[in-house]
């Protein structure tokens, strides 16, 4: 087994920094050392097999998104990121695990989806990952073998309030499965939207030849986030369960969390980089049919109502706990343009995987985040949301050696010709500038990149085990 020092960086972690040498021997961090520290009086250093300058850089935990659909079947097609191509960018990016969906679709069996997706999975990913299972047909049978998901290594399973006729659950088919997430300790995950009304306003919109991308915004109203997000707090509260909602975007959906975490409940918010940097108007509402490139849902909101600034005092305040991507990428070409003429036909997503920790970390540089709390909302709670927290998410004597080297003096420039891994044929991120550069990344002792090289190989990674929800 190879043995790696980590010399001269500062390394963050959710709880402070401190100027300190990592020790890495395998898959796991040995020790985190004073400065220059020797072994038996022998100089480290010169000991190891590697050894990783840091000096002026953050060395930190690996980025864990804990929100990705890789190949996702949605919309008549399917997202443009495999499970190879998808894990790549995402180690370009900081990223050293991310947490995807297993699907079952309706008709389908719960214990099925999962195996298909670890089949889909096995043998192509860069970093390590993990499921949670989307429960498409909430059914007698669905409810028993979503018992058996954290023998799985699965601790989530999650339910949509939108979608009706594809992964739609009604409100007693959500009640029924939070009373099996009650008893079994598994995270319920929400997609918040109240789909039926929504679906009603499309067909209105639509009827008045409201056709472009723009309209997916409008029709996808935050009082329809607000709503729904309040009803899986209520359902949440009655049955007890842990309730997770994926994907926020409107600051009333987080006042009904925050009024929900004040009053003791066990509730959580995650959002994503498009919610704190991108608007209706100059998104969604750009010209022609460009739009398209940021139809997502839940939808970008309305610059003139704050959701923005909103979501990022949330995320000061701990309102929202976490960021990840909602990573579900679909090319212009061939797959967006399906929505030519109809919203409703563009398939919905953005890919971001590859850019989470820097558009986060431009947060930082602009005063919005602390160094810590990056660390945190990126790494630290989605490990502890999902029960990898230890092994992942810290840099601390037995952890996974899953370690970023970030360089504060580098910079990122992101576009289609300059820092694109997915496997898109345009950037929603194009042009954003970002102060800030990930140098080197390890998976588990392993460098998959340096200085602006992969060194990854397709496949190594191993399934990370995710026994239970443990926040
Ligand atoms: N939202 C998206 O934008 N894409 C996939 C599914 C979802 O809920
Ligand atoms: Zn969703
Ligand atoms: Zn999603």
């Amino acid at each position: 087994m190879s043995t790696t020092l980590i010399t001269g960086g500062t390394v963050v972690t959710s709880t402070g920094r401190s100027e300190a040498d990592v020790l890495i021997d395998g898959e796991t961090i040995a020790a985190v050392l004073a400065p220059g520290s020797t072994l038996l009086g022998h100089d480290l250093a010169r000991s190891v097999d590697t050894v990783l300058d840091a000096a002026g850089k953050y060395v930190i935990p690996g980025g864990i998104d804990a929100h990705t659909h890789m190949q996702m079947p949605f919309g008549g097609t399917e997202a443009s990121d495999t499970f190879e191509t998808g894990t790549r960018a995402a180690a370009w990016g900081g990223t050293t695990t991310i947490v995807d969906f297993a699907i079952q679709r309706y008709g389908e069996r719960v214990m099925d989806g999962l195996a298909a997706w670890h089949e889909k999975a096995a043998g192509e990913c860069a970093v390590d990952y993990g499921f949670h299972q989307i429960v498409g047909d909430v059914n007698d049978d669905s409810l028993k073998a979503m018992a058996g998901l954290i023998d799985e290594g699965v601790s989530s399973y999650k339910l949509f309030m939108a979608y009706p006729g594809v992964f739609y659950s009604d409100d007693a088919q959500i009640y029924k499965a939070m009373r099996v997430g009650a008893e079994t300790g598994l995270m319920t995950m929400m997609h918040a939207e109240n789909g039926p009304a929504i679906d009603a306003m499309v067909t209105e919109l639509l009827a008045q030849g409201k056709t472009d991308p723009y309209y997916h915004g409008v029709a996808r109203a935050w009082q329809m986030e607000e709503e729904a997000t309040h009803r899986a707090i209520m359902l949440a509260n009655l049955t007890g369960a842990p309730l997770y909602v994926v994907h926020v975007s409107a600051k009333q959906a987080v006042e009904q969390l925050a009024a929900a975490r004040d009053n003791g409940q066990n509730v959580f918010g995650e959002t994503c980089p498009q919610y704190l940097y991108m608007s209706l108007e100059d998104q969604l509402g750009a010209e022609g049919f460009e739009g398209a490139k940021y139809v997502c849902s839940t939808p970008l909101r309305s610059k003139h109502e704050h959701h923005q600034d909103h979501m990022w005092q949330s995320l000061r305040t701990n309102d929202i706990q976490m960021v990840a991507t909602d990573h579900c990428p679909f090319c212009m070409k061939g797959q967006k343009d399906l929505g030519v003429g109809d919203f409703s036909k563009i398939p919905n997503g953005i890919g971001s995987v590859e850019h989470r920790l820097d558009l986060m970390y431009q947060g930082v540089v602009d005063g919005k985040i602390t160094l810590e709390r990056w660390v945190e909302i990126t790494s630290t709670t989605p490990a502890r949301m999902f029960g990898m927290y230890g092994t992942k998410g810290v840099i601390a004597p037995g952890a996974d050696a899953d370690v970023v080297i970030y360089d504060p003096a580098g910079h990122t420039s992101i576009g289609l010709d300059k820092t694109h891994h997915m496997n898109m044929d345009y950037s929603a991120w194009e042009g954003y500038e970002i102060d800030g550069h990930v140098d080197t990344v390890l998976s588990r002792g392993r460098v998959l990149i340096n200085d602006n090289e992969y060194l990854g190989t397709r496949g190594t990674a191993a399934t990370s085990i995710v026994p239970r929800a443990s926040i």
